[in-house]
């Protein structure tokens, strides 16, 4: 169509700073001060960190840690401890775990924790019982199998064609193993246990009990384990290969030589010097399990919840999660590979 305008006009380019006339971003900004004022050519980009953790703080998150250990070396308390919080009551759903069952039965249970107003979904899964038999031979089998079961839960969910939004996660993102804190080398049942799991999910080996060792006495086990884990090829968390740059490389390398950490539980609080404090009453005193120079509790706490959550998340979800994913799909006779044009998910 022949337009009236014919002459080409100087047109605005994209690329053309626009002053004044910016649009405001929807999502209001921290105050700029003390930034550099000129905001000329200024995107947004660094709007996302605010998008993101509104989003956070409306739909929240699931974070699931399972415990596994021989019975009585304090896992129970410790998932308490961490949370400050029954999270793991004894009472009622788990009072049945006290009778010492015979088989690995395993159970999780949830709590939504909030703070801050973001809400986090978190699910404790007790393997009670393991390690506990005569022959305990396989006994890694059923926890395996239970990391699977989710892992596949949540590939049907996402092969689906009507796929959630938001697909619920019950992926185990960190397995706490517990140690007996024998000053001894690790027992072949824990060697066994972390190198056949150690590909399936991220392993956070932690001295139980530490209270029970004298201060020489755990730094010497602490080596022993260490090395006894890298002669038998376990990788634990944070696993080298997925450090990201040298920044993350010096920082995991400095939690690496400091593990596996030595703790201490209670959900018992005390009064030391006018402060309330979650702590163990022994003859001798209080132990506190916060304090640091009594036991590392306080790092595996930082370590877990403030420094590496996310970071067990996404190597969940990117590594085991996609090995999984990745093995399944190619399996003859399993699920078919999804391909474009594919109508069903076929499950
Ligand atoms: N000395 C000591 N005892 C602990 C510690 N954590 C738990 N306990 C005690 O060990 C016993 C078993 O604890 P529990 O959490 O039920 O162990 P679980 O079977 O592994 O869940 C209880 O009597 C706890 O009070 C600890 O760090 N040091
Ligand atoms: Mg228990």
């Amino acid at each position: 169509m022949y337009k009236g305008f014919a002459e080409p006009r100087e047109e605005p380019v994209m690329s053309e700073q626009v002053p004044e006339t910016r649009p405001k971003p929807a999502v209001a900004m921290k105050p700029t001060a003390g930034l550099n004022p000129n905001l000329l050519g200024y995107i947004g980009i660094d709007t996302i960190i605010e998008q993101m953790r509104k989003k956070t703080m409306r739909t929240g998150f699931d974070f699931n840690i399972m415990v596994v250990g021989q019975s009585g070396l304090g896992k129970s308390t410790l998932v308490n401890t961490l949370f400050k919080s029954q999270v793991s009551r004894k009472s009622s759903g788990w009072s049945r775990e006290e009778k010492i069952p015979k088989t690995v039965e395993i159970k999780a249970i949830s709590h939504v924790i909030e703070e801050g107003g973001v809400k986090m979904k978190l699910t404790v899964i007790d393997t009670p019982g393991f390690g506990d038999q005569i022959n305990n031979e396989n006994c890694w089998e059923p926890i395996e199998k239970f990391i699977n079961e989710q892992y596949e839960k949540f590939l049907k969910e996402e092969v689906n064609i009507a796929r959630k939004k938001r697909i619920p996660d019950t992926r185990v993102h960190c397995c706490l193993y517990f140690i007996s804190p024998t000053g001894h080398s690790l027992r072949p049942l824990d060697l066994e246990f972390m190198k056949h799991l150690s590909k399936v999910v991220n392993i956070i080996p932690v001295i139980a009990k530490a209270d029970t060792m004298t201060l020489e006495e755990k730094t010497e086990f602490k080596q022993r384990v260490r090395k006894e884990l890298e002669m038998n090829g376990i990788e634990f968390y944070p696993q080298k290969e997925f450090d990201e740059d040298q920044e993350d490389k010096s920082e995991n390398d400095k939690i690496r030589d400091s593990m596996p950490f030595a703790v201490v539980g209670s959900d018992k609080e005390f009064q030391v010097n006018g402060k309330r404090v979650l702590g163990r009453r022994t003859p001798w005193g209080i132990i506190e399990v916060e304090n640091l120079a009594h036991c590392e509790f306080a790092l595996l706490r930082d370590f877990v919840i403030r420094t590496h959550l996310q970071d067990l998340k996404e190597v969940t979800h990117n590594i085991h999660y996609e090995t999984y994913r990745a093995k399944r799909l190619n399996d003859n006779g399993g699920l078919p590979p999804v391909s474009e044009d594919s109508h069903e998910s076929n499950i």
